[in-house]
């Protein structure tokens, strides 16, 4: 794939990573020894990037120790200076965002438009905007205590800014963290360590543990009072069952099948566009994706239309070039995922508009028509750039076929009519329903989903609560613990 004229320099994130890698682990405020490691790899030039290490139950019990020897002196600082921290922390990022956001598109695929565009300046708030409850904490939850010790897994998807919504609500409480990044994208995390040194940050109150689910299992048998995980259902389910019977605290934030849908009345064009920001962006590769578009009959065919005419202007490409919308799928293990699903749905009947397959990690953006409801590109997630399209008559059936999988993260309606668009949102079961838009996060929104999709909320007020113990008694009542 050649690179065009307007590619971003990658040199000084491929200095970098020459001269730190390869990378060891990040325990009690410096980098570990590498010991066994494993290839990190660019998906668009499958090509290796450097060396991670493979932590062992060993390194995790490491980082656990430290920090929970940190965590009495983290929570003890107060809000005002853990809120400094944050600051410093989100600060930072900001002057680094050109360097993260080459870092993330060479390690996850993701084109630079999106990772420079939207990740980090989402992780940037983030961070600033949990420096402010860090600093309400106290007011705002009074009487609440920290959790003390928080393991952390996430996924590849979005690398950084996934690490940001749990590291940012976790720290502004008072806790102190184990995370443990994706294996396929450990290079912003290991980034994210420096910077937590750049900045002072006390040892201990930030470790990270990279490697595979091996690591990751590690992390839920070891001495944390919670897990927070985002990731597949079925590991998810694993965590839970390890779990039953503990005390430890679990947040889980699942997959999902999110349904889009369009009402007769909708404004087509910016559906359209709704859906290229829903299930194209990312390649896909989004747990809320708006993948099982429903489109109204009565403007079905002008929709389809309408979508096939901006599917074929979409660039596929190389994701350092600026002018790419849709770069490469993370690892060819995921893509041959993607391809299974795709192939499955195909034999069982459904046609395929588009999806060709690329060399390397490439597929082009497509989606299923004339699919049956049972078929398994309806109900298993594809985490890929291929949505489903089918019809429906009446709102009735619509919000049936909306509710018609196990899954609830999230939805979106489309309709120029106000009470059409709330009155469906209500009807569909999910963690968020956004009408007339699709995809958009804000670190005041809580986010997370309901049923299969997982429980417990990252962002806002609601996301502080899964990082607080709520108090024994009310605060200022005169009675006398029991
Ligand atoms: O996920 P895993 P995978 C879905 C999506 C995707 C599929 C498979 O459909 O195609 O899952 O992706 C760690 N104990 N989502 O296989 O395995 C793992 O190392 C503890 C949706 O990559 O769930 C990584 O850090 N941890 C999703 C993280 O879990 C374990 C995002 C996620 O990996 C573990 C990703 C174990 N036993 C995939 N096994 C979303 N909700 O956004 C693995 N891990």
């Amino acid at each position: 794939m050649e690179y065009g004229p307007s590619v971003e320099d990658a040199s000084a994130v491929r200095e970098w990573l020459k001269a730190r890698g390869p990378f060891g682990h990040f325990i009690g405020g410096s980098f570990t020894k590498p010991a066994e490691s494993f290839d990190s790899i660019d998906p668009a030039r499958s090509e290796v990037l450097a060396q991670v290490s493979q932590g062992s139950a060993k390194d995790v019990a490491r980082a656990v120790r430290a920090a929970r020897k940190a965590q009495p002196g983290w929570a003890a600082l107060g809000g005002h200076e853990r809120a400094r921290f944050l600051y410093a922390i989100a600060r930072t990022i900001q002057k680094r965002e050109r360097f993260l956001s080459v870092l993330e598109t060479l390690d996850n695929g993701k084109p630079l438009r999106e990772s420079r565009d939207i990740d980090v300046p989402l992780v940037v708030r983030h961070f600033y905007h949990h420096a402010g409850w860090a600093e309400l904490r106290d007011s705002e939850f009074p009487g609440h205590a920290p959790l003390g010790v928080c393991g952390q897994i996430i996924p590849w998807n979005f690398p950084l800014l996934m690490l940001a919504w749990k590291v940012a609500p976790a720290l502004a409480a008072g806790n102190t963290v184990v995370l443990k990044p994706a294996e396929y994208t450990s290079l912003t995390a290991l980034a994210f360590a420096e910077i937590c040194q750049q900045v002072g940050l006390p040892a201990g109150v930030v470790n990270i543990v990279t490697g595979d689910g091996a690591t990751g299992a590690a992390l839920v048998a070891a001495e944390v009072d919670k897990i927070a995980f985002t990731g597949s259902t079925e590991v998810g389910r694993q965590i839970a069952r390890t779990l039953a019977g503990t005390s430890q605290r679990l947040t889980l934030e699942l997959g999902g099948k999110s349904p889009f849908v369009v009402m007769d009345d909708a404004d087509l064009d910016a559906a359209v566009e709704g859906v290229v920001d829903s299930i194209w962006f990312n390649q896909g590769q989004v747990c809320c994706a708006g993948s099982r578009i429903l489109v109204a009959e009565a403007v079905a065919d002008r929709f389809e239309h309408l979508l096939q005419m901006r599917m074929a202007k979409l660039r596929v490409g190389p994701p350092l070039d600026k002018s790419t919308d849709v770069g490469a799928i993370v690892h060819p293990v995921q893509k041959q995922r993607i391809a299974q699903i795709c192939a499955a749905a195909v034999a069982a009947g459904a046609e395929l508009v588009g999806g060709a397959e690329g060399q390397g990690c490439f597929i082009a953006p497509g989606y299923l028509r004339n699919i049956a409801p049972g078929n398994p590109g309806m109900t298993e997630e594809i985490f890929g750039p291929i949505a489903t399209l089918s019809t429906f008559r009446t709102p009735d059936e619509a919000a049936d076929l909306a509710n018609s999988t196990h899954y609830g993260l999230a939805a979106s309606v489309w309709s120029e009519s106000a009470t059409v668009a709330t009155d469906m949102a209500a009807r569909i079961k999910a963690g968020v329903v956004w009408v007339n838009s699709a995809n958009l996060f804000d670190a005041a929104a809580p986010f997370g989903g309901v049923r299969d999709s997982g429980y417990g909320r990252e962002g806002g007020h609601e996301g502080m609560l899964d990082y607080l113990r709520a108090p024994a008694m009310k605060p200022g009542r005169d009675s006398t613990p029991a």
